[in-house]
């Protein structure tokens, strides 16, 4: 078997990017837009056209990190030059090569990060803090994302039980909000309709707060052993194993305890399409493709995709299923 990707390994990648454009068309949002790229439009051979773009405003540097054995994974990496050229941050627009491409002069130094809502201590803390109160960890985990492809990331970050914690929440709060940075200036998605993608801004998302204390919840600051680069949500982004990659909001400000479930931008433009709960479940299609498979990002160079069966929770459902006793996974999915 050669690596070379074959016409029907990029079909559907194009074809499920096309889904989430046409539905944006469908709904009557994004207009002309949706013809007139951000940047260049660049194909999937392009991943590393990056190289050509200015210096970074804030590069990734090395981080100090533990390696807890219970989360190596014994799992297939996916390389970093794919991690960090293959994303979705439709603040940076909307083709996988335009992150990488557009956040270049992203500036995410200094940064703070407010902690509120139903809590006994609300703070704010810069990352300095964070890393010096927080000892940071490698966790390799697998990254499902609801377009049907997938990913072996070794991130860095600690629980987000751990930050939950110190803000002591009130017997009130049920539920934890997120919110990603709104600076329309950095972020060209944010200026107008015209490169919005029709979500609504700032990217939005939430979990149970029994989802976020479990402790595969990972609050991120790196990747392949350095900071974030900012494609892949720069400073500090949330990762959520078990869910559908469009949980893990990228480059957040805030996060809030709440009484009630907090809204989440994918399902405010497609409720029926993108559930709160977002758990990767084989069984439950997308409206518009199947999630029983997905195409796994592989390293056997720039195009190996392998097409694999879907597991259950992401194959992580010792660690959640729990969570979800008595519930219809079919309904709220
Ligand atoms: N703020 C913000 N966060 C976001 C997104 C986005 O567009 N904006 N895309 C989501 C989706 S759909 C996925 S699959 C992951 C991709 O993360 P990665 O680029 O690091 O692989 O980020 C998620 N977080
Ligand atoms: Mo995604």
């Amino acid at each position: 078997m050669s690596n070379k990707l074959k016409e029907s390994d990029v079909t559907p990648e194009h074809l499920f990017n096309c889904s989430r454009r046409q539905l944006i068309r469908l709904l009557g949002i994004g207009g002309a837009a949706l013809s007139a790229p951000l940047s260049a439009r660049a194909g999937i051979t392009d991943w590393f056209s990056a190289d050509k773009q200015p210096p970074l405003a804030s590069p990734p540097t090395p981080m100090h990190y533990s390696q807890p054995p219970q989360w190596q994974a014994d799992l297939t990496l996916t390389p970093e030059s794919k991690v960090t050229g293959y994303n979705n941050f439709y603040e940076f627009g909307m083709d996988k090569a335009d992150p990488a491409a557009n956040a270049r002069q992203f500036k995410t130094e200094p940064w703070k990060i407010t902690l509120d809502g139903e809590v006994h201590q609300p703070m704010t803390l810069d990352m300095d803090q964070l890393f010096k109160q927080f000892p940071m960890e490698q966790r390799i985990y697998r990254m499902r994302c609801v377009e049907a492809w997938s990913m072996v990331v070794p991130w860095i970050g600690f629980s987000l039980a751990s930050l939950i914690k110190m803000a002591n929440p009130t017997s009130n709060a049920r539920y934890v909000a997120f919110q990603t940075l709104y600076d329309p200036q950095q972020m060209p998605g944010q200026r107008d309709g015209l490169n919005s993608a029709g979500l609504n801004y700032p990217y939005v998302e939430g979990l149970r707060l029994d989802e976020a204390m479990n402790p595969l919840t990972l609050l991120t600051t790196g990747v392949y052993g350095k900071t974030l680069p900012p494609q892949n949500g720069a400073p500090l982004r949330l990762i959520v194993p078990w869910k559908y990659g469009f949980k893990g909001i990228k480059s957040i400000v805030k996060i809030s305890l709440t009484r009630t479930q907090p809204p989440s931008t994918w399902n405010i433009l497609a409720p029926d399409e993108y559930g709160f709960y977002a758990n990767v479940n084989p069984h439950v299609d997308h409206p518009r493709w199947s999630q029983a498979t997905e195409r796994f990002i592989g390293p056997g160079g720039l195009f190996d995709v392998k097409r694999q069966p879907t597991l259950m929770f992401n194959g992580y459902g010792s660690e959640v299923a729990s969570l979800y006793k008595g519930m219809d996974l079919r309904r709220d999915f």
